[in-house]
């Protein structure tokens, strides 16, 4: 075989970093002084008096001290070389545990593991100690982390804006099978990562009253005082994020809320405590809670104001550095700012407001400016996720913003009328006001028209973009609409997650992969290979073993780790259709039942994701997968050949480790509806085999992978909005399936909820009299797929070489690969190493 080879003890255990920085001169005594240090001068605790967790303190201040001096260096350069810096303004960043990621990056892993040894401490304990930061949703949270990762790693200046949440997304318990919510309290035990900048303190306003200054004596274009009637204070903390081999490291910038006067003295006196401290907590309210934003409409006015804080609070940040040193029509030059979503779009009035009002600068050379910094990235097409404020609203909370996009939105309108887009209907449906029914301000929209590129975050998303919520905008600005396919970083979801495979990777393909994640594509001369096949599979299997034990502690339940785990990890939601695999699910268990001495695949069904606290729909999917699973997994006659666990309280670190123990992904979307997904590269990448429809990045992964080593089912997204328009009663779709028929009629029954045999009644009929989701039209289609899929799996030879296959052709996903496309096309920043 012509590949290197690499001992096992050459690498030592999980020694990827080791093997990235061989000449790392970091020596294990002195980092061992370091620790000791830390623990007492920065804990306050002897060693011999110290707990796990004073240890896991004194662990990250160490390595946070190793990253200072680059990070300075990093700030240095930029400054010196006055580089353009990129923005990314979001509402979430889902960082997930940074130690192990830290030191990774840092090429200290196994020194750390060393010293820590010499001081009796065991890293993988200290490990997991560390609360895993929650401060996002899902995708397009993590996608962030991602991509902060990205930029630190390719060398890119950057930095991230958002929220320091005090809790950040609920922590998911399973009580009798329904979803309970409890606060994340992740800030308890101090956050040793962050930088607390007291003197760094923006005042934030709302409400009040706004003056025209007629000094220009212009026509509404001049500037205006606007005397806010609220002030609160964004308070800086910075979180360094350093790079691949630690040789750049960029800044988190998250703000907290502070209210200007901690309490009111006078009513204190008075004997009024609570009231003394209300004008506190409401403004401190701001930073409290992540919105879990799949939620239906987020219209709490709170929302908004967490919105207009943290992009003033980092606008406002931004331009005094750029002052610092430059004028301010050079911005476009050295500033760009990508608007995660729509969260941040209230930010190019905030700039119109800060150019015009602030830095007297022309309405028409301000609005330049700001159509040269910011970009835009669009997440969901989904209607009910696309954000609009009511205008009563705005105006009370910001009614300079508010006079703002009147006047953006009379001259964009203006100028499409002059370029003979008369028609009122095209209008209004290009105007930032949405005038159906009380009237809103849209905020893709207005994102749309403050940019000067907007991006999807697949091909065919990007696509449907312009056909559908874009249509309009999209005819009058051509070229402005961009495709970037998300990516996922290695360094945490190869590197840290499997270092079995990445050790396995190194041998076949040079340790230069670990820099250069298209080398991977020299696996596929070796994708026969039964030898490989083997370690693949032996690599697999002891992530599996891992993988049952948290099953078995977490859910009481136990699986064969030889049997297919076949995994559905995301958001509990309708259009992700975890209903069309619990059907399947009971139809391959009826399946099995009424044939129990036959030949079958044995597979354990995972499942783990949350629900919006108040999307009753997604609970109930939760409770039905729990009552299926409590009646498969008690049946003795299928002897082991099913079983269905659903792993409560999904998030970073979990999905760390089930990702490189899954053999089957579930990427099962009603066509058209799911933006990109990025779980689905996750999966592919760690090399499990993917059953999906031609949604999101999907479809670029099957073009990647090639039709042999994946499994497409199901509709397009042409034939869903078909299907749609002719009508979605599925009676005779159910009555031409058997099979669907019968496991429609055991849940609808309550053959798996005895205690109330009514619970599913209402769910069944949705996907039999209005299947807006498509599950019941697709079934057929899934489970003759998933047939297939466990004929494949019979086939050693077969599945490995399509693994094989799957990991070698998932270089293109990387986010160092997207982070240089927006770096090239959208922010005209170098591309980095
Ligand atoms: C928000 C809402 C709010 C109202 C109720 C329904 C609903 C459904 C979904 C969302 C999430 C919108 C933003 C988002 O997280 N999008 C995800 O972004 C990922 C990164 O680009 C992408 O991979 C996922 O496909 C996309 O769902």
């Amino acid at each position: 075989m012509g590949y290197h080879r690499f001992t096992a003890s050459q690498l030592g255990e999980g020694a990827v970093s080791q093997l990235a920085l061989p000449s790392q001169d970091e020596d294990v005594a002195a980092l061992r002084r370091l620790i000791v240090g830390k623990l007492a001068y920065s804990v306050g605790k002897d060693p011999i008096a110290a707990r796990e967790h004073d240890w896991f303190l004194a662990t990250c201040l160490a390595v946070r001290d190793r990253t200072i001096e680059r990070w300075m260096a990093s700030t240095r350069t930029t400054k010196a070389e006055k580089k353009k810096r990129v923005y990314y303004l979001s509402l979430e960043f889902l960082i997930g545990r940074m130690l192990m990621d830290s030191l990774n990056n840092l090429g200290l892993t196994e020194t750390m593991r060393a010293a820590l040894a010499e001081l009796g401490v065991d890293l993988e304990a200290l490990r997991s100690l560390e609360p895993d930061p929650a401060l996002g949703n899902g995708g397009l949270g993590r996608l962030a982390a991602c991509y902060m990762e990205s930029m630190a790693s390719l060398g890119i200046p950057a930095h991230g804006y958002g929220i320091r949440y005090e809790n950040g997304l609920f922590r998911q318990v399973i009580q009798d099978g329904w979803q309970q919510e409890f606060p994340d309290t992740w800030l308890t035990h101090r956050n040793p990562w962050e930088f607390e900048r007291p003197e760094i303190a923006i005042p934030i306003g709302f409400g009040g009253t706004v003056e025209a200054v007629h000094a220009d004596g212009t026509d509404g274009h001049g500037p205006a005082a606007w005397t806010p009637a609220e002030t609160v204070d964004a308070i800086a903390y910075d979180t360094p994020v350093v790079g691949w081999r630690g040789r750049h490291v960029n800044t988190l910038r998250l703000w907290s809320a502070r209210a200007p006067d901690p309490l009111r003295l006078d009513a204190f006196n008075r004997g009024d405590h609570v009231g003394a401290l209300e004008a506190r907590a409401r403004a401190e309210a701001i930073s409290q809670v992540l919105y879990p934003s799949d939620e239906s409409s987020a219209g709490e006015e709170l929302r908004l104001r967490q919105e207009y804080f943290f992009a003033s609070a980092s606008l406002q940040d931004l331009i005094r550095r750029h002052l610092d040193s430059e004028p301010i029509d050079t911005l476009p030059d050295q500033v760009a700012i990508q608007l995660n979503d729509t969260h941040p779009a209230i930010g190019v009035a905030e700039m119109m407001r800060l150019l015009v009002d602030v830095h007297h600068v022309g309405w028409e050379k301000a609005w330049d400016i700001t159509t040269r910094v910011f970009s835009y990235t669009n997440h969901t097409l989904l209607p009910e996720a696309l954000e609009s404020w009511p205008v009563p609203l705005m105006e009370r909370l910001l009614p300079r913003h508010m006079q703002i996009i009147y006047l953006i939105n009379a001259l964009h309108l203006d100028r499409l009328r002059k370029q003979g887009a008369g028609d009122e209907a095209t209008l209004a449906a290009v105007s930032l006001i949405d005038e159906h029914g009380p009237r809103r301000v849209r905020m893709g929209a207005l994102s749309f028209l403050g940019s000067h590129r907007v991006n999807g975050v697949s091909a065919l998303h990007t696509e449907l973009m312009k056909e559908t919520v874009f249509r309009d905008f999209h005819a009058h600005f051509p070229g402005r609409i961009v495709n970037k396919t998300n990516g996922i970083t290695f360094r945490r979801w190869l590197h840290e997650a499997n270092p079995g495979l990445t050790r396995l990777l190194v041998d076949v393909a040079g340790p230069q992969v670990l820099d250069d994640p298209e080398r991977m594509a020299r696996l596929a001369e070796h994708a026969h290979d039964t030898a490989l096949h083997g370690r693949l599979a032996a690599v697999r299997r002891a992530n599996k073993e891992r993988l049952a034990a948290i099953i078995d502690e977490r859910c009481g339940v136990r699986v064969d780790p030889d049997a297919m785990f076949d995994v559905q990890i995301k958001r509990i939601h309708e259009y992700k259709r975890q209903l069309l695999n619990i059907l399947e699910t009971v139809a391959l268990y009826g399946a099995m039942r009424a044939h129990p001495t036959a030949d079958w695949t044995p597979r354990v069904k995972i499942f783990a994701g949350k629900a919006a606290a108040s999307y009753h729909q997604a609970k109930l999917i939760i409770k039905l997968a729990g009552d299926v699973a409590r009646v498969v997994n008690a049946d003795a006659t299928l002897r082991g050949r099913l079983k269905v666990a659903f792993l409560p309280n999904y998030n970073v670190s979990l999905a760390e480790r089930i990702i490189p123990a899954s053999d089957l992904s579930e990427q099962i979307s009603t066509a058209g509806m799911e933006a990109s997904g990025t779980g689905n590269m996750k999966l592919a990448l760690n090399g499990a085999l993917t059953i999906g429809t031609l949604d999101g990045a999907n479809i670029e992964i099957l073009e990647h992978v090639g039709q042999d080593n994946i499994f497409i089912f199901g509709m397009t997204a042409a034939e869903v909005e078909a299907r749609r328009a002719a009508g979605l009663d599925m009676r005779e779709t159910i009555a031409a399936s058997p099979t669907l028929a019968q496991a429609l009629d055991e849940i609808g029954s309550g053959r798996f909820s005895p205690d109330e045999p009514e619970r599913y009644r209402g769910l069944i009929d949705a996907i039999t009299f209005h299947d807006h989701f498509l599950v019941s039209a697709d079934f057929d289609a899934y489970a003759a797929k998933q047939a297939e899929v466990a004929t494949r799996w019979r086939d050693p030879k077969g599945w490995w070489t399509s693994a094989m296959m799957n990991i070698s052709q998932m270089g293109w996903f990387s986010s160092d690969r997207a982070i240089r496309e927006y770096a090239e096309d959208i922010w005209n920043v170098p591309p980095g190493r």
